[in-house]
């Protein structure tokens, strides 16, 4: 790690003192960033890819039963749930089961989620740097809840366009990518077109590292040992590809969307700021992908209809979602 004296520079210092940068775009009062370029035309694009009708869900089970628990960022935890009603609490005669009028009986369960601790939607005031989020809110907006730039304008909104799945690990011959593995735009592009998937402004961009899924399959102490995950990583030259490409949208099948620990300089997670804060560019993780890579692979066709709507969590720094694929 090059990083001066070993120490890690603030994000300020790499991504510069005029970042790449969409704030006021779509005037001072915007809450919806990037998301503003998914229109009419936008969805019919979607609707166009569709040949088959066949559909995938892209969400991870939450709660899974015999596992380790979900995959989530370290220190968040997975879905705890419990039953309230149930057969059991009926045959039990538990107080406050007052049998309903003609035997009716039910199951009834409640839940404490880390409403970033499944396949979610990033709200653009999720992270910020330099004490200001997206489009220049000031960062105190975020205390108590996201008054500003949260979850729910994106949730209101929806997500509807042109999907294109980009297998950066088919491209690169693995079933998922290492730990710590990176990769730019120019491997992005280079993988669509060895795919034969053109890749179109406001596109809404999915990309496949194998890493989620191969959460099943290994140990979980050896999934987050010493935790960095592959990913995408920060030069400006990105920052203004995906400026320039008008990506509403970025999915992966990784927990936070991009490496972790930038590799130059050890700052973590520095593409949070280029695309929530700078870009207003909504950032969907924990998906899983692999189903729907196989299934493009084997017809060799990689665009879709892509939708999701993230829960209409008032002040929610994210939420939960399950997006639909349409092929
Ligand atoms: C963090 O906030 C650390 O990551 P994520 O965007 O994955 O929730």
């Amino acid at each position: 790690m090059d990083t001066q004296n070993g120490q890690v520079p603030p994000l300020r210092e790499l991504l510069g003192a005029e970042p790449v940068n969409n704030w006021g775009r779509w005037g001072e009062d915007d809450e919806l960033g990037s998301v503003n370029y998914l229109g009419r035309s936008e969805a019919l694009a979607g609707v166009a890819e569709v040949r088959s009708g066949e559909s995938f869900t892209l969400q991870v089970q939450m709660g899974r039963q015999g596992g380790e628990g979900d995959p989530v960022w370290p220190g968040r935890f997975s879905i705890r749930r419990k039953n309230v009603r149930d057969a059991q609490k009926w045959a039990d005669g538990q107080t406050g089961l007052d049998p309903y009028p003609g035997g009716l009986q039910d199951a009834d369960d409640v839940a404490e989620i880390a409403l970033q601790g499944s396949t979610q939607y990033d709200a653009l005031g999720h992270t910020w740097y330099d004490g200001k989020i997206w489009n220049g809110y000031d960062a105190s907006t975020t205390a108590g809840e996201l008054a500003k730039a949260s979850i729910l304008p994106i949730a209101e909104h929806g997500i509807v366009g042109r999907g294109v799945l980009v297998d950066m690990a088919r491209h690169r011959g693995k079933r998922f990518l290492d730990k710590g593995e990176t990769f730019t735009h120019e491997d992005l592009q280079a993988a669509a077109e060895q795919q034969g998937v053109e890749l179109r402004p406001r596109d809404v961009l999915v990309v496949r590292t194998g890493f989620i899924g191969s959460y099943y399959s290994r140990d979980a102490g050896e999934f987050y040992e010493d935790f960095v995950e592959p990913g995408l990583t920060y030069s400006r030259e990105l920052a203004e590809w995906f400026q320039a490409m008008e990506i509403p949208n970025l999915v992966t099948d990784t927990i936070a969307n991009e490496v972790t620990y930038d590799p130059r300089t050890g700052v973590l997670l520095p593409l949070h700021a280029v695309f929530l804060r700078n870009l207003g560019i909504t950032m969907t993780e924990i998906a899983q992908l692999d189903e729907l890579a196989d299934a493009c692979a084997e017809e060799g066709r990689w665009s879709f209809l892509y939708t999701a709507a993230p829960l209409k969590v008032v002040g929610g720094t994210g939420a939960p979602v399950n997006p639909i694929v349409v092929r």
